[in-house]
């Protein structure tokens, strides 16, 4: 691996917010593109992280510091993230789940959406269906994350109340995060699943068409 990428990776893992934002600006001037840095530098690391935390080798503190270190990556590599004279192309609001805490996958399909031109309404983490009900009448589609197989259950509840209160099949729902599978979407009635987010743009793209 590339020494820039590896110093990223590696920053990430130990928590080191101040070098992964300082190698992040280093390998966007060296001409490494966002995506190489976010696909082999930064979530690379966060799956590393994931790996530790199972194995017993880290612990929550250690992944929020991790988390942390990220999210200062993020903020540098976001202006490169987004394309430039992109027309608005529909609307959509992202939330994560009740329950769910976990927000950078959520905040990395944003920003991948406003990048291609979308205006996002982000609810935040941990938001109620009921949330996500009214948030509905202002979007085209309501993009939801959720990373533990104990709140993939509130995915179903969301799309319910967004029946029940007669907000579909105006809106289109697209979910995604670590646990869900295509299979899960198809199950709960979601119009789309997608396991990243430059997939979660195409999606959306492909549901306002
Ligand atoms: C960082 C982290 C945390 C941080 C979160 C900080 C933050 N601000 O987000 C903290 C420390 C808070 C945390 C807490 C917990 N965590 Co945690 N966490 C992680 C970790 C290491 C990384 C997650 C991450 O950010 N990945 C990077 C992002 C960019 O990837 P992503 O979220 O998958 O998103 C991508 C796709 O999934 C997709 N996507 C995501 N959302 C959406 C939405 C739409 C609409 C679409 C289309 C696509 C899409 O696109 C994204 C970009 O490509 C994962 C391990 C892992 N491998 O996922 C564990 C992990 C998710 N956590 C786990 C656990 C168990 C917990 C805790 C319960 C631990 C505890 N005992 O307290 C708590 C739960 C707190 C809560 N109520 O939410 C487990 C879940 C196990 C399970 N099967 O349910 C994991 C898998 C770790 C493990 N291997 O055991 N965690």
């Amino acid at each position: 691996m590339d020494e820039i990428l590896q110093k990223i990776f590696q920053g990430i893992v130990e928590g080191q917010q101040n070098v992964v934002a300082e190698s992040v600006g280093i390998a966007l001037h060296a001409g490494l593109s966002a995506r190489t840095i976010l696909d082999e530098g930064m979530l690379a690391a966060m799956a590393e992280v994931g790996r530790h935390f199972e194995e017993g080798e880290c612990y929550v503190p250690e992944m929020l510091v991790s988390a942390r270190a990220m999210k200062a990556g993020l903020a540098k590599l976001q202006p490169s993230l987004k394309q430039t004279d992109v027309k608005v192309v529909g609307r959509v609001a992202v939330g994560t789940v009740k329950g769910d805490l976990h927000d950078m996958g959520k905040n990395l399909v944003g920003m991948m959406l406003e990048g291609a031109g979308f205006t996002v309404k982000d609810l935040g983490v941990d938001v109620t269906p009921e949330a996500f009900v009214a948030a509905a009448d202002e979007v085209d589609v309501i993009g939801l994350s959720a990373l533990l197989t104990t709140t993939m259950g509130q995915m179903k509840n969301t799309l319910e109340a967004l029946d029940a209160a007669g907000k579909r099949p105006k809106i289109k729902v697209i979910i995604g995060g670590a646990p869900v599978t295509e299979d899960f979407a198809r199950s709960i009635g979601a119009d789309g699943y997608a396991p990243d987010a430059s997939r979660a743009v195409a999606l959306a793209k492909s549901l306002i068409n």
